[in-house]
């Protein structure tokens, strides 16, 4: 069948592709039954998945119980989001209706998550009005929340009554110590607890709602904001411990940090890592625990694919007009899981069968480059360089391609085309891909062309609807053969 396609990007193939990183699909393979069938159709929990698969958040949870460093109130919160965004908060009744508006519209929606404004466990009564609700009307979406967890373990029993799989709990440090110096007081027992006291009883609130929670058999993710020079020397630990206690995968964001968001930190002038140092930990720690890499640190109102925003076509006015028959809509939603399951699975097989026959006739020595790519989705190179809104990482090398991470780009083409700092928002794009040495998609024009080869990014629309991870190898090939990766000194990363 033809899968539904989720934008208006070209593809004109309906494919599918793994990708590694994340629960790569080794991992997948080696995962027991009942947890495959919890992560195989979750955007965030399988790097896989989220080529495929749609999130939704709804922002019913304005209220919050602690004060992050990287947090200013007016916004959302920065344990998921990016700093500077705001969301409408919404009833728990425009939450479902607006859920099932979404899920009837966007059938590869397969999760909805709460993840702020604020933190939902301190808005209990919105968000588990909210969750009770979808799994009685709406039982074929997956719930998902996102917690600071200082009310996590009094949570945990109720979490449990409604069908809620993936629990997230942004745990910045194991040491009260380091804790003092990211959170200056927490709420608890109607009273305001400061530095390393408060620190502590965070902590161990995290660390026992952890415990509770793989004690139900829920999956949880480990969200962690890098701060450097604050708690970057620290995450292995925390990874580590983490992992001891049955987290299933752990994310490190990085510091989104600048002044104008009237954070303390941005006031301060505390940074945020560079790409690098963000990569450099999060291989560290990979070789303890699954890392996730393809977080876009959405908003907590985002609908879409991780990367894209269709917050606009559900706003409430919108979703008013709306005639919505879910037991319909779950139908199709259905037949349209399974066909793109039996794609993913027959990808997934093909895919392992060529890498390992790539590997043995690669019989490369040769060092590793990155390479951007354009896409939109269905694991395909598909995007025009100047419509790309964002750019995937891939590294190439002798082992194989493997997914590192991604980087923004302001859209040019037909966007504006100053950034208003001097810059062209085409220097700044390519400016963002420093430290690749190619960039895929689906064309590219000839000013951009120019700017990149002058980069010493080499530009290549020549796989446009080929799968990421072949493309990305057949060009590394290229380059090994012109000997252009015998250099074994070349700086192969470096900061954007
Ligand atoms: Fe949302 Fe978070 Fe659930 Fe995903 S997001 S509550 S686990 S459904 Fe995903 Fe977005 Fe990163 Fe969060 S990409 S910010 S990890
Ligand atoms: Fe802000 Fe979230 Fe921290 Fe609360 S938990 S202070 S909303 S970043």
């Amino acid at each position: 069948m033809q899968l539904p396609v989720l934008n208006d990007a070209p593809t004109s193939k309906s494919g599918c592709e793994a990708s590694s990183c994340g629960t790569t699909e080794n991992q997948m393979d080696s995962l027991p039954d009942s947890i495959r069938e919890k992560v195989q159709n979750h955007p965030c929990y399988s790097e896989d998945a989220h080529h495929y698969f749609a999130r939704m958040h709804v922002a019913v949870a304005p209220a919050c119980n602690i004060q992050c460093h990287y947090c200013n109130r007016k916004y959302d919160c920065s344990n998921e989001s990016r700093p500077g965004v705001v969301s409408e908060v919404l009833t728990p009744d425009q939450a479902v209706k607006k859920t099932m508006a979404v899920a009837t519209n966007i059938p590869q929606m397969t999760v909805l998550g709460i993840a702020g404004p604020g933190d939902p466990l301190a808005n209990p009564e919105r968000t588990f009005e909210t969750f009770r609700r979808l799994s009685l009307e709406a039982p074929d979406i997956k719930l998902c929340v996102s917690t600071n967890g200082l009310a996590l373990p009094d949570a945990v029993e109720e979490l449990s009554k409604h069908n809620i799989d993936h629990v997230t709990i942004t745990i910045n440090c194991v040491d009260p110590e380091i804790g003092a110096k990211i959170y200056p007081w927490i709420f608890w027992n109607n009273k305001r607890i400061k530095g390393v006291k408060g620190a502590k009883i965070l902590i161990e609130q995290q660390q026992k709602g952890l415990e509770m929670l793989i004690a139900k058999g829920i999956l949880v993710k480990v969200n962690s904001v890098m701060i450097p020079g604050v708690n970057d020397q620290h995450l292995a630990e925390v990874s580590k411990v983490v992992k001891a206690k049955g987290a299933f995968l752990h994310n490190v964001m990085p510091l989104i940090s600048e002044p104008e968001h009237g954070t303390f930190y941005g006031v301060m002038g505390q940074r945020g890592p560079t790409p690098d140092e963000l990569q450099d930990l999060q291989d560290s720690c990979s070789g303890d625990m699954n890392m996730m890499r393809h977080c876009r640190q959405c908003r907590a109102d985002a609908v879409g694919m991780l990367g894209e925003d269709r917050g606009d076509e559900f706003s409430l006015d919108k979703i008013a007009d709306m005639d919505i028959d879910y037991p319909a809509a779950m139908e199709k939603r259905k037949v349209i899981h399974q066909a793109i399951q039996e794609e993913m699975d027959s990808k997934r097989l093909e895919k392992s069968t060529k890498a390992a026959q790539l590997k043995a006739a690669a019989k490369l020595t040769t060092r590793p480059v990155l390479m951007a790519v354009a896409t939109s989705g269905q694991g395909v190179i598909n995007v025009h360089f100047g419509h790309a809104k964002e750019f995937l990482i891939y590294e190439a090398s002798p082992d194989g391609v493997r997914f590192i991470s991604h980087r923004k780009a302001d859209q040019y083409c037909g966007g504006d085309t100053s950034c208003g700092d001097g810059e062209s928002v085409l220097q700044v794009t390519v400016r963002a891909l420093a430290g690749c040495e190619a960039v895929l998609c689906s064309k590219v024009g000839y000013e951009p062309w120019e700017m990149l080869e002058n980069a010493g990014i080499m530009p290549n629309g020549e796989h446009a609807m080929e799968f990421i991870e072949e493309a990305v190898m057949a060009v590394y090939k290229e380059m090994a053969a012109a000997g252009k990766l015998d250099d074994k000194q070349k700086a192969v990363r470096a900061s954007a």
